[in-house]
């Protein structure tokens, strides 16, 4: 019997991967199980990508769904996986941890991906990581920058660089522009994993850089009343605040900073990172700092063609929840295609396959949108270059971009 199981086991689990793989197709008579004990048969690579697509948090996975599908269409017609194409699977996460939970369990059980991109937010991949690191597939976070993400477990990398090192840029930016910067006002989210991390940085980052932390208030990221908390902060005459929440509460706590008569610099944390703030706050988002891991200028070969396509596309520049989702698919694609030069994927069970295909991507050196990038032996982004954008508003309030600082 054991015997038996021994012969079959790996004969199932081919047929595993190979049917997951002719699901992510049209169905069609070749891609009947029976064909699948022939490797050949294999007609897609699915990558799942499980970001939010509802709830406000869409305003950030929206962008992460273009720039998935904009790498899925220039790597697939590169050839994709040494003459394979990848199909990405898109599950939403909705906006919470659940529905984070949701969209993992569904990839790995149901749809058989090789890897996942997502979670949107550090406070979803913190209950959604484990479960893929448990059933051993890789996940790359393309957005998830709260302390610790890596650190969750063996299969958990991320290409979205940590708020440790973003964030103090926004902060020295502000200092540049105002050198009469003494005392800093903070707002944070306390029921979000990431405005919390984030908020711990700037605040080491304003007294590292001899300025008074002059008060820190509160939010939850479903607030939409920020009455008492800029109230409070405007009464303690700070010549910067700094936010740390999501689009569309740090968006109104823009707003109603402004509203309230406050006229110094803001800076957003990489929660308002989008161009989705701007409904938001309209003409008053005018100023606000965001610190950026992308720039759409980066000048190397993937960056033009991911750019082009998105400009095409979007009649606008590519932000950086686009540019590093793009990058998470591209790392799985470079990583597949140089795992198949060693071991021929077909040969591989999917469980093999995802263990091998783990290693490999934190072996690799990547040149993506982001620039040259690899990682740790824990997974944690080595990436070189950051930057600072300013929120430019027309004077309608209807249009504006993020322009580029130097
Ligand atoms: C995190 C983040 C979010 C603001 C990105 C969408 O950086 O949750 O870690």
């Amino acid at each position: 019997m054991k015997r038996l199981f021994t012969l079959i086991l790996p004969f199932l689990i081919t047929c595993a991967l190979v049917v997951a793989c002719d699901r992510a197709e049209t169905p069609t008579a070749s891609n009947t199980p029976a064909s699948s004990s022939n490797p050949s048969s294999i007609s897609a690579i699915p990558i799942g990508i499980a970001v939010a697509q509802t709830s406000n948090v869409a305003l950030l996975g929206q962008e992460q769904v273009i720039g998935a599908k904009i790498a899925e269409q220039l790597f697939n017609q590169k050839g994709g996986v040494n003459g394979t194409p990848i199909k990405l699977v898109f599950q939403d996460t909705a906006g919470d941890e659940q529905g984070a939970i949701n969209a993992f369990n569904t990839v790995i059980t149901q749809d058989k991906v090789v890897g996942i991109v997502g979670p949107t937010l550090s406070q979803q991949a913190f209950s959604a990581d484990p479960i893929a690191d448990r059933a051993k597939v890789p996940v790359l976070a393309p957005s998830n920058t709260a302390k610790g993400i890596p650190q969750i477990g063996e299969y958990i990398a991320r290409v979205s660089a940590p708020v440790a090192v973003v964030a103090p840029n926004a902060v020295k930016m502000a200092l540049k522009l105002d050198p009469k910067i003494k005392k800093v006002a903070v707002f944070y989210a306390q029921n979000d994993a990431f405005s919390k991390s984030e908020t711990g940085t700037f605040q080491e980052t304003v007294k590292a850089q001899g300025l008074e932390l002059v008060t820190v208030q509160k939010f939850q990221t479903t607030d939409t009343d920020f009455q008492s908390q800029a109230t409070n902060a405007i009464n303690a005459k700070p010549e910067l605040m700094i936010i740390s929440g999501l689009a569309a509460d740090g968006g109104n706590l823009v707003k109603q900073l402004r509203e309230l008569g406050y006229k110094g610099l803001i800076i957003g944390g990489n929660g308002l990172n989008t161009s989705n703030v701007l409904p938001v706050c309209k003409a008053l988002c005018d100023g606000i700092l965001i610190a950026q891991a992308y720039s759409p200028e980066l000048s190397n070969e993937v960056n033009a063609a991911f750019r082009q396509a998105y400009v095409a596309q979007n009649k606008k520049e590519p932000p950086q929840f686009s540019a590093q989702a793009f990058t998470g698919v591209q790392v799985f694609v470079e990583a597949l295609k140089s795992l198949d030069n060693k071991t021929k994927l077909n040969t591989l069970s999917l469980e093999q396959l995802r263990t091998q295909l783990n290693r490999e991507i934190l072996a690799g050196k990547y040149s993506t949108p982001l620039g040259e990038i690899s990682f740790t032996p824990e997974g944690e982004i080595i990436q070189k270059d950051f930057y600072v954008a300013q929120i430019k508003m027309e004077p309608d309030g209807n249009n504006g971009k993020f322009n580029f600082l130097k």
